[in-house]
């Protein structure tokens, strides 16, 4: 895809070198952003094998709204979020839970019984709210919404969570039938992660579309810390040299949000260039 190895180019012609937490320097660029067409296929790379099967188990982790790894690690035999879990597989109120169960407070006015008669007291009561459901809701019955917001920032939670979201937020937008999606990303891993970040939110735009009867549209993505880890620099370069190829197909099935599963996403004409391992930096 020209896109990505434009982006690549880009951040390793202007980026400048950092440091950070993981102890491996980065080349980052700041505020980077492409924009594909998901009807030119679906954005998988060609250009290494990019493992389609952990991409769409981590989507529908993130739809799952729990706050550990268990699904993924233990029944589905997928490991790329152990280096953040506990041993309980736990990693904190992270992007399942704030799609699905963003906690806020509900306040209430009760009336008591007091000594002086009737007072007023008000209770707060613990409730989740779920962003993605809202969502689809919103897409179906109010398409010129410009609302449909998912947020996975809670200041008061990055406490608690196994690493702070590094897509921190996405908006849905319906145009001439058509659904686009924009990601915001904080903090971008070029080599590792926004290959599975593309095409993970790809998948989502084109489920979501297909569950509320739209045509998928535009997936945009703007990058504010783009970076390309020291010891991605090799394999990336050797990813520019080759040529990419015709993008494939996804088909998806599935009538609903929450009964999906792997059977329901079909990949076809995937012919891409060998894997190429990039180490994770935790
Ligand atoms: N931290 C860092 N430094 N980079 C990231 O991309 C990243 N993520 C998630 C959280 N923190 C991050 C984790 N996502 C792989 C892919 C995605 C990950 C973590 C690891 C990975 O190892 N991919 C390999 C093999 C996958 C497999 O065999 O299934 C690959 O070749 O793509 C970005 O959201």
């Amino acid at each position: 895809m020209k896109v990505y190895q434009d982006l690549v180019e880009r951040v390793l012609d202007n980026g400048v070198r950092k440091q950070n937490r993981t102890g491996t320097d980065t080349i980052s660029s700041f505020s980077e952003f492409y924009k594909i067409d998901l009807n030119d296929g679906f954005p998988l790379l060609t250009t290494k094998k990019v493992p389609f099967r952990s991409v769409i188990l981590e989507l529908l982790w993130y739809l799952r709204g729990e706050d550990h790894i268990r699904w993924l690690r233990d029944e589905k035999d997928c490991h790329i979020w152990d280096a953040w879990a506990d041993e309980d597989g736990h990693v904190g109120p992270i992007y399942p839970v704030m799609w699905r169960k963003f906690p806020y407070f509900e306040e209430t006015e009760i009336d008591l019984e007091g000594n002086a008669g009737k007072v007023k007291k008000r209770v707060y009561e613990k409730k989740e709210f779920d962003q993605i459901r809202h969502a689809v809701d919103t897409i179906k019955n109010n398409p010129e919404s410009r609302r449909i917001v998912i947020n996975a920032w809670h200041p008061g939670l990055i406490d608690q969570m196994a690493l702070p979201p590094c897509h921190v937020m996405f908006i849905f937008n319906v145009s001439n039938g058509r659904l686009n999606c924009h990601l915001t990303q904080r903090s971008g891993d070029i080599a590792l992660g926004i290959p599975f970040n593309m095409a993970c939110y790809a998948a989502l735009t084109m489920t979501i579309a297909k569950l509320t009867g739209l045509e998928p549209g535009f997936f945009a993505h703007t990058i504010v810390d783009a970076h390309i880890y020291v010891n991605h620099i090799d394999g990336l370069k050797e990813q520019l040299k080759r040529e990419p190829r015709a993008m494939p197909e996804l088909q998806i099935s599935g009538e609903d949000i929450d009964e999906l599963d792997l059977e329901h996403f079909r990949l076809l004409n995937y012919d891409p260039h060998p894997r190429i391992p990039f180490e994770v930096a935790v």
